[in-house]
C-alpha cells in the first residue's frame, strides 16, 4: 500500500472516532442555527431551548404549545424552537401569555424571561398573574445581570457582585437584597408549583428538565400557575470564561439560589 494511502485510512479511522464522540442528538423542536449561533460562548440561555424542545417532545405538546418571549439575550430563544411563539414589549409576558391562554386554554403557553425582564420592569405583571392565579407557566433564566444591556445590576445580582452599575460590588445597604423569585413565588396560593435548577452540570440539566417537565404537566392538568428558575452563566458581563463561570454558579450563586423544589401541589386549596 502506498503512504497516501496508510494516510487516507488513518484520517478516516479518526473520523470514525470522532463520530462516536457524539453524545447527544438534537430534538426535532430544536431549530438547526445555520446561519451562525448568537449567543456568546459559555453562555447557557440557550440550553433552555434545548430543554424545553426535550421536554415539549417527551410531552407530546409541540404541536399544541405557545412560546411568550421577552426583550432580552432569551429572546433569541424564540428563533430556536420550532414552536408558535410571541414576543411582547420588555416585561410584559405574563399579560401576553394571560391573553393568549384564556383564548387557548388547551395549549401549554409558557413565557421566556431574563430575571430583569421578570423582576424588575415586568414585576408589575407577574405579580397581577400571580394574583389572578392565571394557569400559565413562567420560566426565568437567572444570570445575575441585564444581559443584553451591557451586564447591569439585576435584582438577582449577588452581594459585592461587579457589574457595570455597581463596580465596587452591590452594596446590599445601597441597593437591597437579591430577590429570591422562586421562594417568592411559591408563597403565592394559585400557585401549583415553583422549583430552581442550574445548567452547570449534567445533572443539573436533567434536574431542571424534569422542573419543567412538571410545571408544564400542572399546567396540563388544570392546576394553577407553575413557575422554574434557571441559573444560567453569562460569561460575557461575569468577565469569567466558561469554565470558571461553572465554578461561580457553583460557589456563589447556588449557596445565594439554592436548588430544587419550592412548591408542588395537584390543588389550589
Ligand atoms: C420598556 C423597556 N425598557 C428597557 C429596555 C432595555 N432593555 C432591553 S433588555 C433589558 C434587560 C435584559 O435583562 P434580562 O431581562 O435579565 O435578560 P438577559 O438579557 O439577562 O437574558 C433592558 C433593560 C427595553 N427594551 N424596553
Ligand atoms: S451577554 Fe450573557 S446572557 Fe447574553 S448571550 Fe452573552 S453570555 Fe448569554
Ligand atoms: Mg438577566
Amino acid at each position: 500500500m502506498s503512504q497516501g494511502g496508510r494516510l487516507e485510512d488513518a484520517m478516516n479511522e479518526e473520523v470514525k472516532v470522532v463520530t462516536k464522540q457524539r453524545v447527544a442528538g438534537r430534538p426535532k423542536l430544536l431549530v438547526p442555527q445555520i446561519a451562525g449561533f448568537i449567543y456568546c460562548p459559555g453562555c447557557h440561555e440557550p440550553l433552555a431551548a434545548r430543554a424545553i424542545a426535550e421536554v415539549l417532545e417527551k410531552l407530546g405538546m409541540g404541536d399544541r404549545a405557545i412560546g411568550v418571549f421577552d426583550i432580552g439575550c432569551n429572546s433569541f430563544l424564540l428563533g430556536m424552537l420550532d414552536i408558535d411563539a410571541v414576543l411582547t414589549p420588555h416585561g410584559r409576558p405574563p399579560d401576553m401569555a394571560t391573553g393568549v391562554k384564556r383564548v387557548y386554554p388547551d395549549n401549554i403557553v409558557f413565557t421566556v424571561q431574563g430575571d430583569g425582564g421578570l423582576l424588575s420592569i415586568g414585576a408589575d405583571p407577574l405579580l397581577g398573574a400571580l394574583t389572578r392565579a392565571e394557569k400559565i407557566t413562567i420560566i426565568m433564566l437567572n444570570n445575575a445581570v441585564y444581559g443584553t444591556t451591557g451586564g447591569q445590576m439585576a435584582p438577582t445580582s449577588l452581594e459585592g457582585q461587579v457589574t457595570t452599575t455597581t463596580p465596587n460590588g452591590r452594596d446590599l445597604a445601597r441597593t437591597g437584597f437579591p430577590t429570591h423569585a422562586a421562594e417568592m413565588i411559591a408563597t403565592f396560593r394559585g400557585v401549583a408549583y415553583s422549583a430552581r435548577g442550574a445548567f452547570n452540570t449534567p445533572k443539573n440539566y436533567m434536574r431542571t428538565r424534569k422542573y419543567i417537565t412538571s410545571a408544564f404537566q400542572k399546567q396540563m392538568d388544570n392546576v394553577g400557575l407553575s413557575f422554574v428558575e434557571i441559573i444560567c452563566a453569562c460569561p460575557e458581563n461575569w468577565r469569567l470564561s466558561p469554565i470558571d463561570s461553572l465554578k461561580w454558579i457553583e460557589e456563589k450563586m447556588i449557596p445565594e439560589f439554592p436548588l430544587g423544589e419550592f412548591k408542588n401541589v395537584d390543588r389550589i386549596e
